[in-house]
């Protein structure tokens, strides 16, 4: 019997942080995905198309269309004061790439289309703000019926240190209009966590790996270390790590179980605050433990291309 491969797009802030390109190394390494698209949000998205594609090429997968999406949240950034605004750390990974060949901003677009095209069987999963995803679901509101999920990497039940609100981690904030829009929607959603990170051992072996896709990945992890983080180094064996918080999304299809979800109804405000409301015939999901640390090995497998 044939496995059961899950059509998805793909949405991304690639560039900034280092775990989208992790996380779309892991998808492009896992056999369960086909891979219908890459949308770019948030800030230069460019630059990050032009990274996706660099990244895509890389691994032979050239025939994915990538597009860009929207600059501009829907309502206004919203972070607490946490966190960073768009700086673009590996931009000077594609500072010799042509121009796109598709030079619209049409990635809200692209997802209505391609859901249309295959209802109930595409999944968009989202690892940046949710601006895409949002203004695809105002463009053609019958897409909550056609989409079969949205898995996002975001993080709930994040406390505000100061008022003790209730606010949400990553990505929401950087549109909860948007975010707020999924929510009302009652599309089926479902939230991922972090999980452990790959280590100065595997950043060996990738370093060492005579791949192109190894070497596309190596040198957005240096440059994402030198820019954004500052660090003076020159390998990237010098890490002792590298953040993998959105290659958790695609881990929530392949192993549900080690997420302990919970269903219910999720209500995100416009400032971000959030409250989940247990229901077990609620449209959303919502994670309750994280992943163990031995996934580790089927991750670093998979971007390595062991298998
Ligand atoms: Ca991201």
């Amino acid at each position: 019997m044939k496995a059961k491969k899950f059509k998805i797009i793909i949405d991304t802030d690639i560039g900034d942080d280092i775990d989208d390109a992790v996380a779309l190394a892991f998808a492009l390494g896992s056999p369960e995905f086909d891979i219908l698209g890459v949308t770019t949000v948030f800030g230069n998205v460019e630059t990050r198309a032009k990274i996706a594609k660099k990244l895509l090429r890389a691994w032979g997968r050239d025939d994915i269309p990538v597009k860009m999406g929207a600059v501009r949240p829907m309502g206004y950034f919203h972070h607490y004061g946490r966190g960073p605004v768009a700086n673009n750390s590996q931009a000077a990974a594609v500072e010799n790439e042509g121009a796109l060949e598709d030079n619209t901003y049409n990635a809200a677009q692209f997802i209505a289309d391609t859901v249309r095209k295959y209802p109930g069987e595409v999944y968009i999963v989202t690892l940046g703000a949710l601006t895409n995803i949002g203004m695809a679901l105002c463009i053609d509101p019958s897409l909550v019926e056609k989409i079969p999920g949205i898995v996002s990497m975001c993080f709930l039940g994040y406390q505000d240190d100061k008022n003790k609100d209730q606010i949400s981690g990553w990505n929401v904030p950087y549109d909860p209009i948007a975010a707020q829009c999924v929510a009302r929607s009652r599309v089926n959603w479902k939230i991922t966590k972090g999980g452990p990170k790959p280590g100065t051992s595997f950043l060996k072996e990738l370093n060492r790996c005579e791949k192109e896709s190894s070497k596309v990945l190596s040198e957005l992890i240096l440059l994402k270390a030198q820019n954004k983080d500052n660090m003076n180094v020159s390998s990237i064996e010098e890490l002792e790590g590298v953040s993998a918080c959105d290659l958790y999304a695609f881990a929530s299809f392949l192993i549900p179980e080690q997420f302990n979800y919970l269903q219910g109804y999720w209500e995100v405000d416009s400032s971000s605050r959030n409250n989940f409301y247990p229901d077990n015939k609620g449209p959303h999901s919502c994670p309750q433990t994280n992943v163990n640390a031995e996934y580790l090995k089927v991750i670093q497998e998979r971007i390595l291309r062991k298998v």
